[in-house]
């Protein structure tokens, strides 16, 4: 019997004038690093690795289960972050929903015996990899506005990774 694991990870997915403000971004940084693609720009929220077919199912009923409001965050800095060696897009959450969604998240991996980050959560957008230094840029502030989550596949092809949304779960009101 063979069983599929795969890559997993909560997040929220950008709509189309959101992504295209952070690959807008993400361009104009290129000289640092190397740019997400386009398609791949998200929000994690919870990461949860290697999961198998019957864990996955699981997390899923789970994850219907969660009663969550809109989440909305403005995303005003570039940060630096040395040893991923990434820069990301950092903001405020304009109020709790994002931590009592994130909270949700890590409840549900927990119970499932996923093992993830225990260190405070701290919305980020990666726009750029393998990058050794901040530039100094000037930017109009993204204001992402999320009525969903999602669950999210990370793939490996021969291109690079690519994001798969499996599921997405709406917002209440
Ligand atoms: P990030 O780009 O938002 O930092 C899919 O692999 C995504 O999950 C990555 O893009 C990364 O998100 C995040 N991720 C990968 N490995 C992780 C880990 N060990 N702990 C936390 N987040 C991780």
């Amino acid at each position: 019997e063979i069983t599929q694991v795969k890559r997993l990870f909560f997040a929220l997915w950008p709509d189309p004038e959101t992504r295209a403000q952070c690959a807008a971004l993400s361009a104009a940084l290129k000289p640092a690093g190397r740019p997400v693609h386009p398609d791949n720009l998200h929000v994690t929220l919870v990461f949860l690795g290697s999961v198998d077919e019957a864990t996955e199912a699981k997390l899923i009923d789970a994850a219907a289960a969660i009663r969550f409001a809109k989440v909305s965050i403005n995303f005003d800095k570039l940060d630096y972050w040395r040893r991923p060696r990434i820069i990301c897009l950092s903001g405020k959450a304009e109020d709790s929903a994002a931590a009592l969604l994130v909270e949700q998240l890590n409840t549900i991996a927990a119970a499932l015996e996923i093992p993830t980050d225990d260190r405070p959560y701290q919305a980020h957008v990666t726009l750029i990899r393998k990058a050794n230094r901040l530039p100094t840029l000037t930017f109009t502030p993204i204001n992402w506005q999320a009525d969903a989550f999602c669950l999210v596949e990370s793939c490996s092809t021969p291109e690079g990774v690519a994001y798969r949304v499996l599921k997405t779960w709406q917002a209440y009101e």
